[in-house]
C-alpha cells in the first residue's frame, strides 16, 4: 500500500478550503483541513470528496442523444466529434439568426478562479461567467445570476454605497453588535465565518439573528429574531423609524455624507412598530429594542447574503438595511461593515467585451440588471426560446446547472428545451436538464484539474491536480478554451492548462514558482485596513473623497434607480402572495411558504444521490411548527403534500419548533434523474412562481408564497 499526503484545495465546490489529501495507492482517501490556512474547515461535503469523485453516477465520456428529448437515450462519442458538433451547431444558428440566438447559462458549478477570471467580466467580478461567447458576438451570456446573490452583492449596494458587497467586510473582531440577517454562515462555501463570529461572542459581542426560521446560526447565537418571509423591508424602515424619530442616528454622518435623509424621513413615518409587529410578526418592543441596540452600540456589524433577495421587494430591502447601517455611523467605522481595501497585488485578467448593437434578452424588462451585469436575465429566456420575443434564442450551452431543479415551473423550461434547435450540457453527473440535451460532456472535480484559489483576506493557493481526470472527463477550462478556438477565437485565451496559470502568475507578485514551491499557499498584500475611507479618498477611482455613488454620497435616495425608473427610496412591497397581500387564496393556502435553507450535506441540487451524504437526511422534509401540524393531524415522519397554488409535492414532515407558527420551509434540490426515488419526485420548484419576481432584479419570489401542508393517505 502506498501512502502518501499532499497539500490542496478541497475540489468539490468552489469553496476553495485548503486541505491536506490522504492519497492511497493512488486513490483520494481522505481530506483533513490544511492548520493555519486561513480558511481551516473542511465541511461534511468535503469529508465525502472520496465518494463524490468516484461515485459510479459519474459522467465518463461525452455523449451525443440518439433518442427523444427527455428520454435519455444515448450513445458514447469521442470530445472531438463533440466539439464539431457544437461548432457547427453554433455557427449554423449564427448564420440563420444571428449569433444572439445563442446563449449559455452557468451555474453553480461554474464558480471557479480558473474560469471565472477568464470568461467573467473583470469589472465588477461577482457577476458570474457572462463573457465566454460575447467574441462570438452574443449578448446573452447569462446564468445564475440571474436567480442568486447578486440583488445582495451588486444591484442593492452599488447604487447606496457605490461598491459591491463582496467589497466590505463585517469587522468582526472589533464588534460589539454582531446582526446577522437572512444568511446561515454554518452552510457557507467555505464554512470560514463561524469561528470568527463565535470568537467575537466569546470577547463579548452580541449575536442576533434576524430569521424566519430558527437556523443553525440562530441556535449558536444570543438572540433569534423570528419573522414571516418577504418583510424584513418592513423591519428595516420600522427600525430607522425608531432611530430616526428618536434622533439617534450620526448627524455629522447624515449631514456630510447622505443624499435623500429627509426624503426617508418622511417614508418611514409609515412604519410605526406596532403596525409593522402585524406585517413581521416581530413583536414592536423587540422592534424598539433592536433599533436602539444598533444604534447605541460602538461597533455593530452586518452579515446579509441571500435571505433577502427572494421577495417582492429584495433588493430595496437590502438596501434599507445598508441605509439603517449606514445612517448609525456603523459603515466604515471600527467593529461596523468595513470597506475593503484595494489590494496593490493585481491579478491579470481577460477584458471580453459585451458585442454592440443588440441589447440581450431581458433588457426590456429588467434594464437596470442586464446593465449591470452586462448579461440577460434568464428569467426571460422563455419568452425568446418560444415565442421569439424580442428576437429568437435557438441554442443553449448549461455550464454547471441544472435548470429544471432550480427554476420555477420545470414543465416551462422542459418546453423551452424541447423547442431548442441545440443544448449542449456540461456537468459531472446526469441532470434532468441532460436528458434534454443533444450533447453531454463530462466533467472533472477540481480534485482532476489545476488551478487556484485567491482569498480576499490576501492569500493564494494554487490548486494542484491531485488525481489524473476519471476517464474521459476535463476541465471546465480544457472545454472552454477548446470550443473558443472552435469557434475560431481561440487565441483570445491561454490555450493549455501551464499557459493559463502563466497568465495569471507570469508576472506578479505572486509567482507560480512561489505558489509551486508552497502547496499549502502563501499570503499576499491585500492592502492595509483603516477605517473611514470615504473621507481620504480612497474608495473612488478619481482619488475624491466620499463613496463611489453619482453624488459621493450615500444614496438613500439613489439617482441610479430613479434614472431606471425605479422608486429611489428603500420602499417596501408586501408580499404578492401572503396573508396580507391576497387574503382569498390566504384562506386556501393558510400557510407561508419558504424554501431552500441550505442542507448541510447537499448542495442545492448536488449530492443527494451519494450515499454517505444522503444518509444525513435521506428524505426530502417540510419543517412544521408543532401546533400547525396538530391541527392538522399531522405526526413528525408522516409523508405529506405540500400544495400551492401551482400544484403538489410529496415531502416528509419534520415537526419542529424551529419553525415559526403559520409559517414553513420547505428543501429544495430535488428532481434529478440520479435522485432516489424520494428526491427525484421532490421537486419544490413545481410549487413557486415562475411570473412572481422581484421588479428590479427579476429574482423569483422563491421565499414568500403561500401553502397548505395535508397529510398523504
Ligand atoms: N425554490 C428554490 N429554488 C432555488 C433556490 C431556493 O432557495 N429555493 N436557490 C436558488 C439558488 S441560490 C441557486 S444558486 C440555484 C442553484 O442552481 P444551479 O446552478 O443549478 O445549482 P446546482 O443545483 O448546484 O447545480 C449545479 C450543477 O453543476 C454540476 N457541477 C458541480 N461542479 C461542477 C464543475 O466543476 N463543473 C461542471 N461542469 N459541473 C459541475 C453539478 O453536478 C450540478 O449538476 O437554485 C436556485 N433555486
Ligand atoms: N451546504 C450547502 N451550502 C451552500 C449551499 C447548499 O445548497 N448547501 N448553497 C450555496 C448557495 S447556491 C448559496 S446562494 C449560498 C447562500 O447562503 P445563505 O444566503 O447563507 O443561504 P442559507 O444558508 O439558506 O441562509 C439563508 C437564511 O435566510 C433565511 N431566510 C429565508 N427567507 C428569509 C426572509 O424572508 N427573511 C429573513 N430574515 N430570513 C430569511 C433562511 O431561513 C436561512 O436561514 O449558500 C451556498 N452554500
Ligand atoms: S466548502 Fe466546498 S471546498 Fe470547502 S470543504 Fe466543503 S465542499 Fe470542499
Ligand atoms: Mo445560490
Amino acid at each position: 500500500m502506498n501512502k502518501k499526503t499532499v497539500a490542496g484545495i478541497c475540489g468539490i465546490c468552489p469553496g476553495g478550503c485548503g486541505v491536506n489529501v490522504l492519497l492511497v495507492d493512488g486513490v483520494v482517501e481522505k481530506i483533513t483541513p490544511i492548520k493555519g490556512h486561513p480558511i481551516g474547515v473542511v465541511c461534511v461535503r468535503g469529508t465525502h470528496s472520496k465518494e463524490i469523485i468516484y461515485s459510479r453516477d459519474r459522467l465518463k465520456h461525452p455523449l451525443l442523444r440518439v433518442g427523444k428529448k427527455g428520454e435519455g437515450s444515448f450513445k458514447q462519442i469521442t470530445w472531438d466529434e463533440a466539439i464539431e458538433h457544437i461548432v457547427q451547431a453554433f455557427q449554423k444558428t449564427k448564420d440563420k439568426y444571428g449569433a444572439q440566438a445563442v446563449m449559455s447559462y452557468f451555474g453553480r458549478g461554474s464558480f471557479e478562479s480558473n474560469i471565472l477570471d477568464i470568461f467573467g467580466t473583470p469589472d465588477p467580478t461577482s457577476q458570474g461567467v457572462t463573457g465566454f461567447l460575447y467574441p462570438f458576438g452574443s449578448p446573452n451570456g447569462t446564468g445564475v445570476s440571474s436567480i442568486c446573490a447578486v440583488s445582495y452583492n451588486l444591484l442593492a449596494p452599488l447604487p447606496t454605497i457605490g461598491t459591491p458587497m463582496h467589497a466590505l467586510y463585517p469587522d468582526f473582531e472589533n464588534s460589539n453588535l454582531i446582526v446577522i440577517w437572512g444568511t446561515n454562515p454554518t452552510t457557507d462555501s467555505p464554512p470560514d465565518k463561524v469561528k470568527k463570529i463565535l470568537s467575537a461572542k466569546k470577547q463579548g459581542a452580541k449575536v442576533i439573528v434576524i430569521d424566519q426560521m430558527r437556523s443553525a446560526m440562530a441556535k449558536l447565537a444570543d438572540e433569534w429574531i423570528g419573522i414571516r418571509s418577504g418583510t424584513d423591508g418592513a423591519l428595516a424602515l420600522s427600525l430607522l423609524h425608531v432611530i430616526i424619530n428618536e434622533g439617534r442616528y450620526d448627524k455629522d454622518f447624515v449631514r456630510e455624507w447622505t443624499k435623500g435623509f429627509e426624503e426617508l424621513r418622511a417614508y418611514v413615518q409609515h412604519f410605526p412598530p406596532e403596525q409593522v409587529e402585524k406585517i413581521t410578526r416581530v413583536p414592536s418592543y423587540t422592534i424598539v429594542r433592536l433599533a436602539r441596540s444598533i444604534s447605541g452600540t460602538q461597533g455593530a456589524s452586518l452579515l446579509m447574503y441571500t435571505g433577502l433577495e427572494y421577495s417582492n421587494c429584495g433588493v430595496q430591502s437590502i438596501r434599507a438595511a445598508l441605509s439603517l447601517w449606514a445612517i448609525t455611523g456603523n459603515l466604515d467605522t471600527p467593529g461596523g461593515l468595513v470597506f475593503r481595501p484595494r489590494s496593490p497585488t493585481k491579478f491579470p485578467r481577460i477584458r471580453l467585451e459585451p458585442p454592440q448593437g443588440v441589447k440581450p434578452i431581458g433588457a426590456d424588462k429588467y434594464p437596470y440588471f442586464c446593465e449591470v451585469l452586462k448579461s440577460a436575465q434568464f428569467m426571460e429566456a422563455p419568452r425568446a426560446i418560444l415565442d421569439g420575443d424580442p428576437y429568437p434564442v435557438r441554442a443553449l450551452l448549461v455550464f454547471g446547472a441544472s435548470l429544471l431543479t432550480s427554476l420555477p415551473n420545470p414543465d416551462l423550461w422542459k418546453e423551452c428545451f424541447k423547442k431548442l434547435d441545440f443544448m449542449v450540457v456540461y456537468d459531472r453527473f446526469m441532470t434532468a436538464d441532460a436528458m434534454y440535451a443533444d450533447i453531454i460532456l463530462p466533467a472533472t472535480t477540481n480534485y482532476e484539474n489545476v488551478g487556484y484559489h485567491r482569498h480576499p483576506d490576501g492569500y493564494c493557493q494554487l490548486r494542484q491536480r491531485i488525481i489524473e481526470p476519471i476517464e474521459e472527463t476535463r476541465s471546465g477550462y480544457t472545454f472552454l478554451a477548446t470550443l473558443a478556438k472552435g469557434l475560431g477565437y481561440g487565441d483570445l485565451f491561454p490555450s493549455t492548462d501551464e499557459e493559463r496559470l502563466r497568465f495569471t502568475f507570469g508576472s506578479g507578485p505572486v509567482s507560480l514558482e512561489k505558489l509551486k514551491q508552497n502547496p499549502e499557499g502563501i499570503p499576499f498584500d491585500a492592502g492595509r485596513r483603516e477605517y473611514q475611507k470615504y473621507e481620504k479618498g480612497l474608495l473612488r477611482r478619481d482619488g475624491e473623497k466620499g463613496f463611489n455613488t453619482p453624488s459621493r454620497k450615500v444614496e438613500l435616495l439613489s439617482s441610479v434607480l430613479e434614472k431606471y425608473g425605479y422608486d429611489g427610496l428603500p420602499v417596501y412591497i408586501e408580499p404578492k402572495e401572503g396573508p396580507l397581500g391576497n387574503p382569498e387564496l390566504y384562506k386556501k393556502y393558510p400557510l407561508v411558504f419558504n424554501s431552500g435553507a441550505r442542507l448541510q450535506s447537499a448542495f442545492r441540487s448536488q449530492h443527494l444521490n451519494i450515499p454517505g451524504l444522503l444518509k444525513i437526511q435521506p428524505k426530502p422534509q417540510v419543517l412544521i411548527h408543532p401546533t400547525d401540524a396538530m391541527q392538522r393531524g399531522i405526526n413528525n415522519g408522516d409523508k405529506v403534500w405540500v400544495e400551492s397554488p401551482r400544484g403538489r409535492v410529496s415531502f416528509w414532515a419534520k415537526v419542529t419548533e424551529d419553525v415559526m407558527t403559520g409559517q414553513v420551509e420547505v428543501n429544495v434540490g430535488g428532481g434529478s434523474p440520479i435522485h432516489p426515488v424520494e428526491w427525484r419526485e421532490a421537486n419544490t420548484n413545481y410549487l413557486t412562481d415562475y411570473e412572481n419576481r422581484d421588479p428590479i432584479s427579476g429574482f423569483p419570489v422563491y421565499k414568500a408564497l403561500l401553502c397548505d401542508v395535508k397529510k398523504q393517505e
